[in-house]
């Protein structure tokens, strides 16, 4: 049977526009999930919107428009930026959808027959920015004297009748399996702040509002609706045809990783895992928490205006690099900085230098000196061995890479190899051979070819657009371009197509001229 794979993004809040901190997510999660269908995995991507609650309510209202009619638009908004990213996802999850509102009602009512919800009245503090409840002792008081969230999010002191989910009856089951399940919460800052988090004590936590509309109505009690985040994490499996235990796609559950940014592992690690045990569910496997990027070191606001939309940065540099640079800059998890000159460093030197130089090198020598015909795989030498041993390595410690969410980590791996092949063509200098040993310059362009077809076949999940072109280039069908195909040579005597550049360098425009 096909392993299966199940990834999924935060469904994002339609109150706002797409930008780069939820591209970055997304595209994280895309490398994954194309990772293991080139790995021959059963995949499932799913992203999607996350449309009710006060504070979308509220921006529907600010911009003057009827609030599903809003979602609509900026949900659409978030597909494209999706699709402009070119986020490999299988379905597009709407929390306004009529699937998803049987779903997380189905749930609810799992969870309350279960006995782990009753009717009570909420009176403490909310930060709506956060759609989140904190206690008294999270807070802390500006010199203005107003009270702030620890996210900096300003809170009001509700009162209003409301259901309670069970949440400090959870508290030993949950540091259980947090201690039996090592991998469930990455990176392992993440974990050791959640574990420390749930060891001071969980509370009930209010899981409906009865002051507003905008939400999925409580079964049975229709003056309540849903808590935004009870409503909002049921999304994972109402995509999968939750509460239909038999639906093809429930065979997806549970989840491998939920991927998010760490503004939110403490509704995706304790709240989730809570209502998925009072529900009888499984867990996921992981929740991987991306850590924060600011923009030019100031933290990305719209009051300060330097709200980045992927697409900009897209359109200047284009998307492979831009997604490359999102993976690369720092060690997936940490914090991370956009700015210009080192995202032009990145591209010029990793990208247009390192990989593309090197492509435009062999290639245009197979073009002119081997007829644009692959040759054949000669014998080899201790070089060419050594070469082809650590190009053949790569799948099988990229697997152990994504095993352990360690994305940047795997491309330093491939750019070892990137680097490897460079010293190569420059140790045999093909160029050099063509006059005094023709088969031998044969031999070592075919050597290059081997190894950067592994580079091109396990680089597709970070850049699929700029690796269809470089496989194409290399002669590889679109059948051979999975990483069990890496097991079978490319026949000699393929006709390569005319070698181009894959990565343009990129020149500042007002020096260009
Ligand atoms: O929290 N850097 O939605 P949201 C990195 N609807 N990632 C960032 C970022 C930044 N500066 N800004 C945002 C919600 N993100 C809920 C989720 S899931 C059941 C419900 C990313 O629109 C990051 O992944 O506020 C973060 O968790 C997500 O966008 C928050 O998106």
């Amino acid at each position: 049977m096909t392993a299966r794979f199940y990834v999924t993004t935060p469904i994002y809040y339609v109150n706002g526009a797409p930008h780069i901190g939820h591209a970055y997510t997304s595209v994280a999660a895309d490398v994954l999930a194309r990772f293991h269908r080139l790995d021959g995995k059963d995949v499932l991507f799913l992203t999607g919107t996350d449309e009710h609650g006060q504070k979308v309510e509220q921006a529907a209202q600010v911009a003057g428009v009827e609030t599903q009619a809003f979602t609509d638009r900026i949900s659409a908004d978030f597909r494209t930026m999706a699709d402009a990213m070119d986020i490999s996802y299988d379905d597009y999850i709407r929390t306004t959808e009529p699937r998803h509102k049987a779903a997380a009602q189905a749930l609810w009512q799992k969870v309350a027959d279960n006995g782990h919800i009753y009717l009570g009245a909420y009176e403490g503090w909310y930060a709506l920015r956060d759609e989140c409840f904190y206690s008294e002792d999270e807070l802390t008081t500006r010199p203005d004297g107003t009270r702030v969230a620890p996210t900096g999010a300003p809170v009001e002191w509700l009162r209003e009748p409301s259901y309670f989910f069970r949440l400090s009856a959870f508290q030993d089951r949950l540091l259980e399996f947090y201690e039996q399940h090592p991998a469930f919460i990455g990176p392992e800052s993440r974990r050791r702040e959640i574990v420390s988090f749930v060891k001071q004590g969980l509370r009930d936590l209010s899981v409906s509002r009865t002051s507003f509309k905008w939400g999925i109505p409580v079964p049975n009690d229709p003056d309540h609706v849903m808590y935004v985040w009870f409503d909002a994490l049921a999304n994972y499996l109402s995509a999968l045809g939750y509460p239909d235990i038999d639906a093809p796609r429930m065979a997806f559950w549970p989840a491998n990783v939920h991927v998010v940014g760490k503004d939110i592992i403490r509704f995706h690690a304790v709240y989730w895992p809570a209502f998925l045990m009072a529900a009888g569910l499984e867990l996921p496997r992981t929740v991987f928490s991306n850590g924060w990027w600011t923009i030019e070191g100031e933290k990305m606001s719209k009051s300060l205006g330097n709200v980045v939309d992927p697409r900009d940065l897209v359109a200047e540099f284009g998307l492979d690099p831009v997604r490359y640079f999102l993976l690369r800059e720092v060690p997936f998890g940490g914090d991370s900085d956009l700015n210009r000159r080192s995202l032009i460093t990145r591209l010029n030197v990793e990208l247009a230098n390192d990989l593309g130089n090197l492509a435009q090198r062999t290639l245009s020598q197979i073009a002119r000196n081997c007829g644009g015909v692959l040759p054949e795989a000669a014998v080899r030498t201790e070089d060419d061995q050594s070469l082809l041993a650590q190009a053949s390595l790569l799948p099988a410690l990229l697997r152990g890479q994504m095993e352990r969410f360690a994305l940047t980590d795997a491309l330093e791996e491939v750019w070892k190899v990137v680097r490897a092949c460079n010293a190569y063509i420059d140790r045999q200098a093909p160029w050099t051979l063509r006059k005094t040993d023709p088969d031998r310059m044969a031999a070592v362009l075919r050597v290059l070819h081997d190894a950067m077809r592994v580079i091109a076949t396990v680089l597709q999940p970070y850049m699929p657009g700029a690796m269809d072109k470089f496989l194409t280039q290399l002669g590889i069908e679109a059948g051979e371009r999975h990483f069990a195909a890496l097991e079978t040579p490319v026949p000699a005597g393929r006709t390569l197509p005319a070698p181009q550049g894959i990565f343009p360098r990129y020149v500042e425009p007002e020096s260009a001229a």
